[in-house]
């Protein structure tokens, strides 16, 4: 069995929080190393074959690409997160695959980090046909009975999308969009990924302070408009 496990983090990165999701959910041990990203040192960039966080020494092996590391992850410690039906297997894989479209495509995070007003509208629609991708996912595959992505029991999936939802969550407090109104089955997994141990513990106890930098230097509009409600109180 592997001995020691060294994270090299970004204090606000989702795909290393899933990472940490994982061995949060497996109850594994870890050292941290935060990187600015801004700033790469040498050492960073001769050992992260892309230049990117997250990446996960392993007993000296380096292991890198957030999907990678968290199937890696749950082949090697109990309890095994993934179905252990192939075909929910692949299918689960196949909507791990989605997370890039869903947050990137564009999808999601031109919503939550959308840069005006008259932008609003083509960032919401754009997400609302994310979402409901989803949405439709969960009643076929799964119906009512949640609350995470495949029933019950937190699974991979969840691990990857409860990052990208927790930040959207924290934009919407101030963008108000109502996105998930109309997605009841997400938006109870959203709630029941915020209310997980596993996930709640994922960032460290500056990332709020590091997350509001990043919305500001991005110049979102949810920085306008939760720094103009402070100003006005
Ligand atoms: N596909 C990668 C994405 C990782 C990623 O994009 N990390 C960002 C930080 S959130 C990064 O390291 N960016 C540095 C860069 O692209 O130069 C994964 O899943 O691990």
């Amino acid at each position: 069995m592997p001995e020691t496990f060294h994270l090299i983090s970004a204090v606000t990165c989702p795909w290393v929080q899933r990472a940490v999701i994982m061995l949060r959910a497996k109850g594994v041990d870890f050292d941290v190393t935060y990187v600015n990203l801004r700033e790469k040192p040498d050492w960073f960039l001769a050992l992260s074959p892309h230049g990117k966080v997250p990446v996960l020494k392993v007993d000296g092996e380096v292991l890198f690409e957030s999907n990678a590391i968290a199937e890696y992850l749950d082949e090697v410690f109990e309890p095994r997160l993934h179905p252990a039906d192939p075909i929910k297997r692949a299918k689960n894989r196949a909507w791990t695959d989605f997370l890039p479209t869903f947050a990137w495509g564009p999808g999601l995070n031109n919503l939550s980090y959308c840069a005006s007003a008259d932008d609003l509208p083509g960032a919401l629609e754009t997400a609302r046909q994310r979402v409901s991708r989803l949405e439709d996912a969960i009643a076929k595959e799964r119906g009512n009975d949640g609350p995470f992505f495949n029933g019950p029991d937190m699974c991979l999936v969840d691990a990857a999308y409860a990052p990208f939802f927790q930040r959207f969550m924290l934009c919407e407090d101030h963008l108000k969009t109502g996105l998930l109104d109309d997605f009841p089955l997400v938006a109870a997994w959203v709630d029941a990924l915020l209310a997980t141990d596993a996930v709640t513990g994922s960032v460290p106890p500056e990332f709020p302070e590091a997350f509001d930098e990043n919305l500001q230097r991005r110049g979102a509009l949810a920085w306008s408009l939760k720094s103009g409600a402070q100003a006005a109180e």
